[in-house]
């Protein structure tokens, strides 16, 4: 198996077109197509503060459908799904475009839409292990004593990282570099904290460029262990961006 995994899009369309297109997917036809079968696998925050989330919604769910591609969900995602559900969440953090986007839909669009992730989010495993390819992809990364465990730390993790529970003197939360302390041997694809430049530390890969934020979208294709960028179209917000030692 060939895979392609695609950091956080977060309602960037047109730079996942663009990036499919760079891969040598064929983007002519209602779904991106690779000659040599490779697979996208997202890894978590479809949706927020982008000007497209719905149509990244609907291509995601196609492609998964259709069994040509792969999804975990991110916090983002987890949260919009609260919300669809009617849980009293709050519409902030980059959810209210999205929100936005579906109250300016038609009812049945609306509908349509909402279905649509509330079945891709309900369907995906909270992070997938591809043993084939010595892999394990989730959304915020997993340590390796919870490799192949479910339950709430591991979904805490998968969708939050190694949290503190503080906030730092931005209002950020303080997040903890767990891949620093990882000595597994399956890679770990993940994104959720924004890089300039994607981040090989160990066995594992953050490909969050910080697309929504005016960097790039990236992928990291398997087994060639590759990485490929398209420029954002995003303005550049810096201080979203994390720097490590
Ligand atoms: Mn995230």
């Amino acid at each position: 198996m060939k895979i392609d995994f695609i950091g956080d899009v977060h309602g960037c369309l047109p730079e996942l077109l663009e990036l499919f297109s760079k891969l040598g997917y064929d983007i002519s036809n209602r779904l991106p197509i690779h000659p040599e079968n490779r697979r996208p696998f997202f890894i978590g925050d479809l949706t927020d503060r982008g000007p497209d989330s719905l149509g990244v919604i609907e291509l995601v769910y196609r492609l998964v459908e259709e069994e040509l591609g792969f999804y975990v969900p991110g916090n983002h995602c987890d949260k919009l799904y609260r919300y669809l559900l009617g849980n009293n969440v709050q519409v902030k953090h980059g959810l209210e475009t999205t929100v936005a986007e579906l109250q300016n839909c038609e009812p049945n669009k609306r509908r349509k839409l909402s279905n649509m992730f509330m079945q891709l989010y309900k369907k995906a495993p909270l992070y997938k292990q591809i043993p084939e390819l010595g892999a394990v992809a989730a959304h915020a990364g997993i340590k390796e004593s919870l490799i192949g465990k479910e339950g709430k730390k591991v979904k805490s993790f998968v969708l939050y990282g190694d949290t503190t529970g503080e906030m730092d003197e931005l209002g950020r939360p303080v997040r903890l570099d767990w891949a620093k302390h990882y000595h597994g041997k399956d890679w770990i694809i993940y994104g959720h904290t924004p890089v300039l430049e994607a981040r090989v530390m160990h066995h594992t890969i953050n490909i969050d460029t910080g697309c929504v934020f005016g960097n790039k979208l990236t992928a990291c294709r398997f087994p060639e262990q590759s990485l490929h960028s398209v420029p954002s179209q995003q303005p550049f917000v810096e201080e979203k961006f994390r720097s490590f030692d």
